[in-house]
């Protein structure tokens, strides 16, 4: 496999609304992520995708483009923009951009003429169908509420939306949208930005029955059109297409560098799809062999072809800790290590969501006032307005399982607002900040953000972490999750408890024989013996040198 400068790097994701305000809007910005760019570097990422800021109304935070050339107005200033990316290179960090290609906002001005007049060049933007106004074209329902179609009286038509009603899908079929999209592509790698994650670029193809074809082969027509006039033209840009039900085989040519498409995707196998309207009351739930099954076969199927992203949760899915470790005291911190150890010693990027790297949890938030999320907000509506589920019943959801929350401001400090901001917020401080912040883990040798530090490191120092193959030991093991990396001679062995009791586990006995340096570990004092005896949620990796 040719080696890539992306394959060694960790990437850190900035829901910049929710980073780091500078100015006192209570809104995340630029000049914030600017103040924090030493942080950044001592924590070792080589990239930071931004969250949308192109110019948006912001009914969901910035994935409603309303001009694709401007920087919205809360997140900053061109100029400032152009600073932060200037100095990123000088640290040696990439920026990766968040674009928004399979909708725009129903305010960006192509919608507004494309609504206008059947005949307005921009009107074929948009993807529209005949009908009455009591008589909407069959479909399927939108992914934040009602359905797909939605009525403008001017043209006596129906356009189509596959998230919110303010997010008209653009029509992909139409060669100068596509056109008039790379060109936008082009003027942000001019700016110096050199990444881009694909917001629901696995939505651009429609099925012609009101839904979307996610698994169509034209998909990968378009990727291949894209990357030939834009981003294929270098080798410094680093791609990432969210495609949320991918199947591994999907995942190979998507990711395949024979076929030029995409650097990798984001599959969301693990995180599961089915948003908030679904249900499901909870996120899907794992037992532990079951998880070491999808990873098993992640990691396998993408071995010879293509490259995995590796990544426990995003701003649109609950804290990973909350998720998948355990958040209640004591053990968010020691589960919160073990979960970094485990997918940090993988094969593939891995992304970090903003505080992630302290430990930071899930938000109670007590009534649908205090959320933001426009998918909690009209499934609260739709659900409670006919009494089908009680407001209580929905809040307890929307804590499971709302986006909102991994949204809510980093905390930095034990200060006001956790330092995010010196005016008020414009969602919750999640009021675990008074123990849960940087500037506390900053002093503590033990922290999660220092032990975040050393595992980005690991990959830097060790290549078997990034080119070791993977192999999973003891599938059936319902406590301990283990597996070797190899790399000719070399080998790795990764071994997390994910119970909160002690353990042991019977190792291979060449760790043993060939005195396996320890590289890293959650707990002190830890010694190698042909059975380990882990601690609660103890996490530890092996290395011999072969
Ligand atoms: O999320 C897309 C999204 O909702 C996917 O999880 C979807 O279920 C999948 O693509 C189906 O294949 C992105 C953003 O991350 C989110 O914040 C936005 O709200 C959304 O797109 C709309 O832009
Ligand atoms: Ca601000």
């Amino acid at each position: 496999m040719k080696r890539e400068w992306w394959h060694s790097l960790t990437v850190y994701q900035i829901y910049t609304r929710s980073f780091c305000d500078s100015n006192g809007d209570g809104i995340g910005d630029f000049g914030g992520i600017l103040q924090k760019l030493d942080y950044l570097q001592e924590l070792g990422v080589g990239a930071i995708w931004l969250s949308p800021f192109n110019d948006s109304p912001n009914y969901d935070n910035g994935y409603d483009v309303s001009d694709y050339y401007k920087v919205m107005e809360e997140a900053g200033t061109m100029e400032e923009l152009e600073e932060l990316i200037a100095a990123c290179e000088k640290r040696e960090i990439v920026v990766m951009m968040d674009l928004v290609l399979n909708h725009s906002s129903h305010l960006h001005p192509w919608f507004l003429e494309a609504r206008k007049d059947r005949n307005s060049k921009y009107h074929d933007f948009y993807i529209w169908k005949e009908g009455t106004k009591e008589q909407p074209p069959e479909g399927g329902g939108a992914f934040f509420g009602g359905s797909t179609w939605e009525w403008v009286p001017e043209v006596q038509e129906y356009y189509y939306h596959s998230f919110s009603v303010m997010q008209p899908d653009l029509n992909w079929k139409n060669p100068s949208l596509r056109k008039e999209l790379y060109r936008m592509i082009q003027f942000w790698m001019d700016k110096g930005i050199r990444g881009f994650r694909l917001d629901a670029i696995d939505n651009i193809v429609k099925d012609g029955h009101g839904g979307n074809d996610t698994h169509s082969e034209q998909i990968h027509t378009y990727l291949m059109e894209m990357n030939q006039n834009t981003y294929g033209k270098s080798e410094q840009i680093l791609t990432v297409g969210e495609t949320g039900g991918a199947t591994v085989e999907m995942a190979q040519q998507y990711s395949d560098p024979e076929s030029q498409e995409l650097s990798m995707i984001f599959q969301f196998e693990l995180m599961g799809i089915d948003g908030i309207r679904s249900g499901n009351w909870d996120p899907k739930p794992y037992t532990l062999p079951q998880l070491k099954q999808l990873f098993e076969k992640w990691q396998t199927g993408l071995e010879e072809k293509g490259w995995n992203s590796l990544f426990w949760g995003n701003h649109d899915f609950p804290r990973v800790v909350s998720r998948f470790g355990n958040d209640r005291e004591p053990y968010r911190e020691k589960s919160a290590k073990m979960l970094a150890v485990l997918l940090h010693g993988m094969k593939g990027t891995p992304y970090i969501y903003q505080g992630e790297e302290i430990g930071m949890k899930n938000m109670v938030f007590h009534n649908i006032e205090e959320c933001n999320d426009i998918e909690a907000i009209n499934a609260y509506k739709e659900y409670t307005s006919d009494g089908r589920i009680t407001p209580e019943d929905m809040m307890r959801y929307i804590n499971r399982k709302g986006r909102d929350n991994a949204r809510t401001p980093m905390q930095w400090n034990a200060e006001k607002n956790a330092g995010f901001t010196t005016g008020t917020p414009w969602l919750m401080t999640n009021p675990c900040y008074t123990k849960i912040n940087v500037a506390a883990q900053e002093e503590d040798p033990d922290s999660i953000l220092n032990f975040y530090r050393k595992v980005i490191r690991l990959r830097k120092d060790y290549p078997i972490v990034v080119y070791g193959s993977y192999e999973l030991l003891y599938p059936e093991h319902d406590k301990i999750y283990a597996y070797e990396r190899i790399l000719g001679q070399e080998k790795l062995l990764v071994v997390c408890n994910f119970a909160g009791e002690a353990m042991d586990l019977e190792i291979p006995a060449e760790f043993v024989e060939k005195s396996a340096k320890l590289l890293i570990s959650n707990y002190p004092g830890t010694k190698i013996t042909d059975t380990l005896h882990l601690q609660p949620y103890e996490a530890r990796v092996y290395h011999i040198e072969g």
